[in-house]
């Protein structure tokens, strides 16, 4: 009995096996036969009808339906490829997925329903102003943490003081705008207060140092925003004439402002009653 060549077509589903078969069926003259031999969920992502609320990132929704403009969806012909990195230490407490460079997830997510303010890691939930779609905020860092480098401490504060009260719509994390509008105000000096001389406890590796005293933060912000309540906000006090006594770092006086006009003086001297540590 003559031998009879045979080829396997195999692949993951989505992979264009189907696409394949058909071109070879269809080619003139051919005269093959085909074993079928499938095995695994017909529908392997999501099955059945879905009333969503937005913002999922589906690779395959074959088997099903219900999916609005706000999400990302692909088919079995068109698998959308999430780009994830493997599970790993990418600091916070637990094991994370990072996002890979040019994942569709990344600034996909409701800015209105990131109701946490940090991610799994325990980093800034919204960083380059919207969230990501999963456990893990792509470029994020420390809440405050302007600089990145770990911690939020007078570095931190002179980059918000720089920019204090400029309204552009522009401003960056890195310029103090730590709740993702383009704009540093109250807002995000409250953020920085909150979280003044301390640092994850595993960013850096050192010891975990505690958030700011209520005392403490209400000093930093009568540092730079005078008595002022959210809805007025006034520019930036003027450079301390001495740095906190218990600041190590804090042996320079803040910048001046990008010179928004004083429309009421901060009633309290700058840094001269703050108790930074
Ligand atoms: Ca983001
Ligand atoms: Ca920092
Ligand atoms: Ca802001």
């Amino acid at each position: 009995m003559p031998a009879i060549p045979v080829i396997a077509l195999t692949g993951y589903l989505g992979a264009g096996k189907t696409s394949l078969l058909n071109h070879v069926l269809r080619a003139p003259g051919a005269r093959i036969g085909v074993v079928i031999n499938d095995f695994g969920d017909v529908n392997p992502d999501v099955s059945g009808d879905f009333i969503s609320s937005g913002h999922n990132l589906i690779s395959i929704t074959d088997g099903s339906s219900g999916w609005v403009a706000s999400d990302i969806v692909g088919d079995s012909n068109a698998p959308i490829d999430a780009k994830l990195d493997t599970i790993k230490d990418n600091g916070g407490p637990t094991p994370t997925v990072a996002l890979l460079a040019g994942s569709p997830a990344m600034n996909a997510a409701d800015k209105a329903l990131a109701t946490s303010p940090t991610d799994q890691r325990g980093y800034a939930r919204v960083y380059n102003r919207l969230p990501d779609i999963g456990a893990f905020e792509t470029g994020s860092a420390y809440p405050a943490d302007a600089n990145h480098d770990g911690s939020v401490d007078f570095n931190d504060l002179v980059k918000l003081a720089q920019n204090y009260n400029v309204s552009d719509g522009t401003r960056t994390w890195e310029q103090g705008d730590f709740t993702g509008d383009g704009n540093v105000d109250f807002n995000d000096l409250v953020i920085l207060a909150q979280h003044y001389n301390s640092s994850l406890p595993d960013g850096g590796g050192g010891s975990p140092t505690p958030a700011a005293s209520p005392a403490t933060a209400a000093a930093i912000i009568a540092s730079v925003a005078g008595t002022q309540t959210t809805t007025t906000p006034t520019p930036p006090a003027p450079p301390a004439k001495t740095p906190p006594k218990s600041t190590t770092k804090a042996k320079r006086p803040i910048p001046e402002p990008p010179a928004p006009p004083v429309k009421v003086a901060p009633k309290r001297p700058v840094f001269s009653k703050a108790r930074i540590r």
